[in-house]
């Protein structure tokens, strides 16, 4: 379908060494998209790039720290010598789990600098170069915290609240230059950063299958359709939309835990 075919283009995804990063550059490199991942560990770089190359997916790496403005300047502009960014994936992520009243300020800024600030960052450097094409998708990877507040995640939920307002106003200020910035946002996804509160038997994972109205999870492969539909021709006249791929969590206010 040429609608969703993303042959020759060429997609930048940040923290694309793992989890859901990973899950979204393999959907779009599935689609024909060329992958440009970005990460901060060599030996987590060099596992990511011997999975990619095994699928057969044409595919760089670049370590680069997202919150540095300087480098992350140098390698956009080093990327885009080697070919130009059609579609940049803001994913990279941290999260914190710590009461707020005793959360050291530092511990919030840090979130709020990888998960906001960062994509502000990689959106500015890489929209420079689309506003000269005229063409270019954005897709920020926001949270069900974009919308819900949740014990013990308050610097995150601030970060993604904030990523679903930059994604909207981005999507204003650039829309007329033929670029759409979108979000997606996953529900409770089985990633590496979710292990802590998925074990069996832990109430926590007790309560967010209950708290789906899908009764389950979300398995990485499950956010691709949504990853190559806001990459695509399909998308191009959608602005400034959060998808939420949530098993239904926000459609509910929920269940008591015996129904
Ligand atoms: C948490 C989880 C979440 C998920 C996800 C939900 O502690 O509540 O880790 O933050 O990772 O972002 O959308
Ligand atoms: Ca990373």
């Amino acid at each position: 379908m040429s609608l969703f075919d993303l042959t020759g283009k060429r997609v930048l995804v940040t923290g694309g060494t793992h989890g859901l990063g990973m899950a979204m550059a393999e959907g779009l490199a599935g689609a024909g998209a060329e992958l440009i991942i970005n990460g901060t560990t060599p030996s987590k770089m060099q596992q990511a790039l011997d999975h990619y190359k095994r699928k057969g997916y044409k595919v760089s790496g670049h370590i680069f720290d997202i919150t540095n403005e300087k480098a992350a300047a140098q390698y956009v502009e080093k990327i885009e010598k080697e070919g130009q960014i059609d579609i940049l994936i803001n994913n990279a992520g941290i999260i914190k789990r710590e009461q707020a009243i005793d959360m050291p300020v530092e511990s919030f800024r840090q979130v709020i600098d990888v998960d906001l600030v960062g994509a502000f960052i990689m959106s500015q450097l890489v929209a420079r170069k689309m506003i000269k094409r005229k063409a270019g998708k954005i897709i920020n990877i926001c949270s069900m915290m974009s919308e819900l507040g949740r014990n013990s995640v308050s610097a995150y939920a601030a970060a993604k609240g904030g990523l679903k307002m930059l994604t909207r106003n981005l999507a204003t200020e650039w829309a007329k230059y033929n670029i759409q910035v979108n979000g997606i946002g996953p529900g409770y996804f089985a990633t590496s950063q979710t292990e802590p509160i998925r074990i069996d038997g832990h109430p926590f994972n007790e309560f967010i299958i209950n708290r789906t109205p899908a009764g389950r999870w979300g398995n990485p492969e499950d956010l691709a359709g949504t990853a190559v539909f806001l990459s695509s021709k399909a998308s191009d006249f959608v602005n400034g939309q959060i998808i939420y791929v949530d098993g239904g969590i926000l459609a509910t206010i929920g269940k008591p835990s015996n129904e």
